[in-house]
């Protein structure tokens, strides 16, 4: 059975779940003539499960029938419940998502999408409360006018966002990424916005969110995300990160948990080597972050293709390759159990529109292909998740 574009969605959504039926169902599917995808093995969330970690995805919001990363879309919902035991919303929980503007709140499409997870049994992790650079905040925000007395406004405009959407959701989410990409790679230091500006500084602001989330949401894990990555290249974003938790603990600010965003990019086909040369470093840097007693979630991993050649076959093998090295680093700290994907499937993941590869050819980024069949990265996950240490 070839699958082509048009063709598409029905066909794709019956492979994906004649795959989540196991024999029966992928019988079903080599029924209807011609050599179907390779049904997919066994969930990664019971495999997972069986070590003590979990996994999962983000996805996205969809009317009924959208061609998206969502769970109105019925292959791509079946492939969240096959492999994932945790979820968490690409961009609706966003303060570009939730807020019109300064007083006004829009639910809609983030209860829509956890109301679904919660119906099907799966966990919704809340990302994120501030995304803390001033392109990222909606234009509004940028441009508000905090009055005369500007510390009290941006302070009453931060607490009031955090605590109404963590009352909103209560026990139903459990982990939050609070704060988001505070550092600027480029120096390690932090990032001003209008509202910081306001509030009088970044650490005052990032400060008052976590504290604002602990009081909100007492039982939930609060993490700080960021993506300083393992590749050459990121040492001041390493040193600043490191420098922003010293200043938390210093300071008793409520963080349990670095987000270790995990967009990996590939150093070209020799994959041992890349790894052999990138993992000093990066221990070193987990080392310094566990030390301190934080824990540890990979919130975003994907994969951008870079430095491999256009052939599908090596590029697949590179990728899972590289993926297995990494997890195998990642899952060494007993710190982590929670990993999530930036997206199951190439079809739906970010990294195509916003970085194509200099060649054209489409990305690769995730375990499954456009067309939901799984690639040698997934069966890299479910290896490197069988090799894992067993969490207590
Ligand atoms: O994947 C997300 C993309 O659809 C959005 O356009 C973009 C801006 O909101 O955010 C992307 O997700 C980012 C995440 O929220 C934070 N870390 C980096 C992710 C990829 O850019």
């Amino acid at each position: 059975m070839q699958f082509s574009r048009r063709n598409g969605l029905a066909l794709l959504g019956a492979a994906a779940v004649a795959a989540c039926d196991g024999p029966r169902g992928a019988a079903r599917l080599a029924g209807l003539g011609g050599s179907g995808p390779p049904a997919a093995p066994a969930g990664l969330h019971a495999a997972a499960t069986a070590r003590g970690l979990r996994v999962g995805s983000c996805f996205a919001w969809g009317a009924p029938g959208d061609d998206r990363g969502s769970f109105a879309n019925p292959a791509y919902a079946a492939l969240l419940k096959r492999d994932c035991g945790l979820l968490v919303a690409e961009n609706e929980m966003k303060w570009q998502a939730l807020r019109p503007d300064a007083t006004r709140f829009d639910f809609s499409r983030f209860d829509a999408m956890i109301n679904w997870a919660d119906a099907n049994g799966l966990p919704v992790r809340g990302h994120n409360l501030l995304w803390h650079q001033p392109k990222w905040m909606p234009q509004w925000a940028e441009t508000h006018d905090f009055g005369a007395t500007p510390a009290r406004a941006a302070e009453r405009l931060l607490v009031d966002h955090i605590t109404t959407v963590c009352r909103r959701y209560g026990t139903r989410i459990r982990s939050y990424d609070v704060v988001n990409e505070a550092v600027n790679p480029a120096d390690g230091g932090l990032y001003q916005t209008a509202l910081s500006r306001a509030l009088g500084g970044p650490e005052a602001t990032l400060d008052l969110a976590f504290r604002t989330a602990r009081t909100a949401a007492p039982g939930a894990q609060l993490v700080y995300n960021d993506y300083m990555g393992w590749e050459p290249g990121n040492a001041r974003h390493h040193a600043g990160v490191l420098k922003l938790l010293e200043g938390f603990k210093a300071r008793g600010v409520p963080v349990d948990a670095l987000g270790v965003q995990s967009h990996i990019v590939t150093q070209g086909l020799d994959t041992r080597g890349a790894i052999a040369a990138l993992e000093g470093d990066w221990r070193r840097f987990l080392d310094a972050v566990t030390a301190m007693g934080y824990g540890l979630v990979i919130t975003e991993l994907d994969v951008r293709d870079n430095a491999l050649p256009a052939a599908i076959g090596p590029r697949d093998t590179a990728v899972a390759d590289f993926t297995r090295g990494y997890l195998d680093v990642m899952f060494g700290y007993p710190a982590l159990r929670d990993v999530l994907l930036w997206g199951m499937t190439d079809r739906y993941s970010w990294i195509e529109g916003l970085e194509p590869r200099p060649d054209g050819v489409k990305r690769r980024p995730c375990p499954y292909d456009a067309g939901f069949v799984p690639k040698p990265m997934r069966a890299a996950i479910a290896a490197a998740i069988a090799a894992a240490p067993m969490r207590g």
